[in-house]
């Protein structure tokens, strides 16, 4: 793909790259586009019929590509959320694996049996998921409690989680439980203001996640979510913490969530275009374009080079995923307990 080397526009924006290499930058920048293409094609196929039920994470790239380049692949360990497309991708999920998911075909990672966007892959330390909102949390800590137990140094887990979680009971002993034994672990909080239709003011009076940080004995850091150099840095200066022996961090994304809660959800009920057309402004998406262009890192004819390349990507797993095979109910059991188990024998 064309680079180019020096910057060219008149008025620069400041730009922070963190150590991040052209590569890097534009690797994020890759899983940003792509997680958009293929969310939006899991709505589009949903309208079409042809599948059950999609999530949406626009407004959540920014924070998710910065994390994944922050995550060790080979020695991390992620347990992500159902909203965390972009940060799967960024680890290595395949788009592949992610229409097998949405269609439900026997190939999917789960044999297509797991709820769409819920990823689990031992090889690439991406941890099995449910839709229970903060039950990754005490799996995390335990991840993290092995991890320690079994002295195992430079290996961190990357835990996270939206605002509404954080009202669940398993999120203050998640963080209690990590702090006491210093485990290393990071606690991403994606902070969008909404947890399906209830507004960050109706669940909590102050609105700063990072804050609680305090009362457990770990740091709070907040971090512009819309920014994936700066949630990169967040994330990673939190990892290497938690790597080295330094114990757990909370970090707090404030981000915004674009889309309704999922396919089966209508945002119009609740919240007014107003307020997501004046958030949508500050879409993370085509501000790092921008970005990486002005920066003289991508030449714009590179930036929509990647984009057809990505369609065209979207386009074949699309067709591929849709031709496959349902799962057949002999294998119901299979891929669950360790040994054949047959409950009807
Ligand atoms: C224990 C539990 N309660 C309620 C639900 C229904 N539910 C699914 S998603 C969701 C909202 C969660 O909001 P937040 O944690 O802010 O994450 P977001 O979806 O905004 O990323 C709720 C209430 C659930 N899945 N689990
Ligand atoms: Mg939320």
């Amino acid at each position: 793909m064309a680079t180019k080397s020096s910057a060219s526009a008149k008025h620069v924006p400041a730009f922070e790259r963190h150590g991040l290499s052209d590569e890097q930058l534009v690797s994020m920048l890759r899983t940003m586009l792509m997680q958009r293409t293929l969310e939006s094609r899991g709505f589009q196929l949903n309208r079409q019929g042809k599948i059950p039920f999609a999530s949406a994470s626009e407004g959540h790239e920014a924070v998710q590509a910065g994390a994944a380049m922050a995550f060790h692949r080979g020695s991390d360990i992620l347990v992500p959320y159902y909203r965390d497309l972009g940060l799967d991708l960024g680890i290595g999920l395949s788009a592949d694996e992610v229409l097998l998911s949405l269609f439900a075909r026997a190939g999917d990672l789960s044999g297509g049996r797991q709820f769409p966007h819920h990823y689990a892959s031992r090889e690439l330390g991406l941890h099995s998921i449910s839709s229970v909102i903060a039950a990754q949390l005490p799996h995390a800590a335990g991840a993290a409690y092995a991890i320690k137990l079994r002295k195992q140094t430079g290996r961190a887990v990357l835990v996270t989680f939206g605002d509404g979680a954080t009202s669940e009971g398993e999120w203050h002993e998640s963080l209690n439980f990590a702090a006491i034994h210093a485990l290393p672990i990071v606690f991403l909080c994606e902070n969008n203001e909404w947890a399906i239709s209830t507004p960050l003011s109706k669940q909590m009076a102050q609105p700063d996640v990072h804050k609680r940080a305090a009362g457990y004995g770990m740091p709070g850091v907040a971090v512009d979510g819309m920014n994936p150099v700066a949630c990169y840095k967040a994330v990673a200066d939190a990892m290497e913490r938690a790597r080295s022996g330094g114990g757990p961090t909370l970090v707090e994304a404030k981000c915004y969530r674009f889309l309704s809660h999922t396919t089966d959800d209508d945002d119009r009920t609740y919240r007014s275009r107003e307020e997501v057309d004046e958030r949508r402004k500050n879409d993370p998406v085509p501000a790092f374009e921008r970005l990486l262009i002005e920066n003289g890192v991508l030449t714009a004819d590179a930036v929509a080079e990647l984009k057809r390349e990505i369609l065209t990507e979207t386009n074949e797993a699309t067709d591929r995923a849709e031709a496959m095979p349902y799962p057949l109910p002999r294998d119901l059991y299979s891929k669950v307990y360790a040994d054949t188990y047959e409950p009807w024998r």
